[in-house]
């Protein structure tokens, strides 16, 4: 494969598909992973055309499933240069009394433990190569902690401890290891957190404009189109009326 190779989870949507579209504008041959096959299928004609396309269906929590699909890869697509791992959501938004045990299996399991499958397969290439990009995909709810954010922003804790994990190990091969820590983005996400209530997933961004999904595949492609010597370890990206997890200039 002549051109760099960008793996990226969570491609079916919001800010997975956004970097796919980004990314391959940038010249970058795309694998986009998720669950939704349809989805996968039509990112392939909604790429720039001549866009090299891969993609593999799998959930992030089937460990075998994930090995399986990386392994299935043809050997011109192995050499992969840039991990973005991205699949993730919120399930639920209750008190710490009040909380399933399926919403906490669920962000553990995906926000977590999919991110750890999925580096396991892909980073002993990178090493190997000594050459690689890592970005994972944060949140500011993994730089603070918010009211009944409490298993959320502890998945994305943990994201942020196991980033700074990952660009300590990996930096003696030169692999670059970053953070993108969004605040509120309009994607399907809140749909996902509100089990498909329309109402609530849209009150979440209403009375003030929020991020929209371009606007981090933007910072991640600035993050990977830098200079070899020029690592963004560790960014946050908010939309201007936020301030913090909990402080947001709402005009209603
Ligand atoms: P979306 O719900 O729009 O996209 C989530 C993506 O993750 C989908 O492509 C989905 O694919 C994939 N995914 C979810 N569960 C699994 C699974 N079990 N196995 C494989 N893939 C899975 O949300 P966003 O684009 O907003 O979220 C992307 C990332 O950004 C997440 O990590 C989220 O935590 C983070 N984030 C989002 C913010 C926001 O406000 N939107 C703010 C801060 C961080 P499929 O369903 O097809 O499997
Ligand atoms: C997504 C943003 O504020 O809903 O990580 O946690 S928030």
């Amino acid at each position: 494969m002549e051109k760099k190779i960008a793996f990226i989870t969570g491609a079916t949507s919001g800010i997975g598909k956004a970097c796919a579209h980004y990314l391959a504008q940038e010249g970058f041959a795309i694998i986009g992973c998720g669950r939704r096959k349809e989805r996968l299928e039509q990112l392939k004609d909604e790429l720039p055309s001549g866009t090299p396309y891969q993609y593999l269906v799998f959930d992030v929590r089937d460990k075998q499933a994930v090995y399986a699909a990386v392994d299935s890869l043809p050997k011109e697509w192995q050499a992969i240069e840039v991990l973005i791992n991205n699949a993730g959501n919120a399930h639920g938004l209750d008190p710490i009394h009040e909380g399933s045990e399926e919403d906490w299996d669920a962000m553990m399991d995906i926000n977590v433990k999919g991110l750890l499958y999925v580096s396991k397969k892909i980073i002993p290439g990178m090493v190997a190569r000594k050459s690689g990009q890592i970005i994972n995909i944060g949140s500011t709810a993994g730089k603070e902690v918010y009211p009944k954010g409490n298993v959320y922003c502890g998945s994305k804790h943990a994201v942020d401890a196991i980033t700074n994990g990952m660009r300590l190990d990996l930096n003696p091969y030169g692999i670059k290891v970053m953070a993108i820590n969004p605040g509120l983005v309009d994607t399907e996400f809140s749909l996902v957190r509100f089990k498909g209530d329309d109402q609530k997933a849209a009150n979440v961004y209403k009375g003030f404009q929020p991020l929209k999904a371009e606007d981090i595949a933007d910072v991640v492609r600035f993050a990977v189109t830098r200079p070899p010597h020029v690592v963004l370890a560790d960014v946050i990206v908010l939309p201007t009326a936020q301030a913090s997890t909990t402080l947001l200039n709402k005009n209603d």
